[in-house]
């Protein structure tokens, strides 16, 4: 019923059908809720990245709003001339947005990102977290999680995902959020939320991909259910400073809540190798961030 009333609400679609991203693509799925909850007025940058190739070539072009092609480590400062321009303009009514993936965020982009928000640009910056480098084969990124194949950690990754929102919450910023598009509502309203805000502020989407995560297409929806009821990804915003734990993360503060991460993991290829021993190390990434979210929900620390 929720969905219903959500489509009611925003039935305009401005990302369009036909376009060339994988079946089942986790990132477009999120970039359809996130159009329809920032509406026609919006500017979008993409730095190097699947959503370069999905949004596919103007006069056929799959994005019903301006869309931006960027050279990769240039996100943030790209969307940064082109709010000073509308700025300088006076069109306050028109939403700039990076839309970029975890390589080009968490790696290569994380310098003009931080820019950005450190002089305050009023933009969007969204990452859609993949967790590797779709575009190019699925090299690891450092977003990928711990114990995953691409082809870069035949052997899994040995390194624990970083946490990106986290270090733009550190920038003080006015707005933090993660979601995913498995909970559409909960990602439109941050969306919406966001739009509404002066300054910079930034959301990060976990999107699975079937063909870089090695599931069946018509499981993505479920993937990212899993990613939250495991607690492997959490839903939280911080607004101008205050954590807040989503409902469907909320309920999960008791570890009994959470289901087990295997029941995550174990429909995805990328995981099929991985170890007992290295299951617990995933484990204990998780737990680790969960004690800081208790204590940040709680107001017993802050970032
Ligand atoms: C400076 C530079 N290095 C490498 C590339 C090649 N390249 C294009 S897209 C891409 C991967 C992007 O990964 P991510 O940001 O996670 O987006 P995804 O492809 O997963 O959607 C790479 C390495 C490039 N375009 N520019
Ligand atoms: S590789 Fe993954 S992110 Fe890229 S278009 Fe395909 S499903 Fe989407
Ligand atoms: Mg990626």
């Amino acid at each position: 019923m929720a969905y219903k009333a959500l489509y009611t609400e925003a039935p305009q679609e401005l990302w369009l059908p036909g376009n060339s991203a994988c079946q089942g693509c986790g990132s477009t799925l999120a970039l359809r809720w996130v159009l329809k909850a920032l509406g026609k007025k919006t500017v979008i940058v993409a730095p190097a990245s699947c959503a370069n190739v999905y949004v596919g070539w103007w006069p056929r072009s799959s994005a019903g709003v301006p869309y931006f092609d960027m050279a990769f480590a240039a996100g943030g400062s790209a969307a940064s001339g082109i709010a000073a321009a509308l700025d300088y303009l006076n069109r306050k009514d028109i939403t700039v947005v990076t839309w970029a993936g975890d390589g080009g965020t968490s790696d290569i982009g994380i310098q003009a990102l931080s820019g950005a928000a450190e002089r305050g640009t009023n933009f969007i910056y969204i990452c859609y977290d993949n967790e590797a480098y779709m575009n190019t084969g699925t090299q690891r990124s450092s977003s990928t999680p711990f114990g995953a194949w691409t082809t870069t950690t035949p052997f899994g990754k040995k390194q624990q995902k970083k946490n990106v929102p986290m270090i733009m919450a550190a920038h003080d910023i006015p707005y933090v959020a993660t979601a995913t598009p498995s909970y559409a509502k909960d990602l439109y309203e941050k969306v919406k939320k966001a739009k509404d805000i002066e300054g910079t502020k930034y959301i990060h989407i976990l999107a699975p991909c079937p063909p870089g995560w090695r599931f069946d297409t018509e499981s993505t929806v479920e993937i990212g259910k899993l990613a939250v009821e495991t607690g492997m990804w959490v839903l939280y915003e911080i607004e101008n400073g205050d954590f807040k734990l989503s409902s469907s993360s909320k309920r999960l503060l008791d570890p009994s809540k959470r289901k087990p991460i295997q029941e995550y993991i174990r429909l995805q290829g990328r995981f099929k190798d991985v170890k007992d021993e290295e299951i617990q190390e995933l484990q204990r990434g998780i737990d680790k961030q969960w004690e800081k979210y208790k204590k940040l929900e709680e107001g017993c620390a802050t970032f």
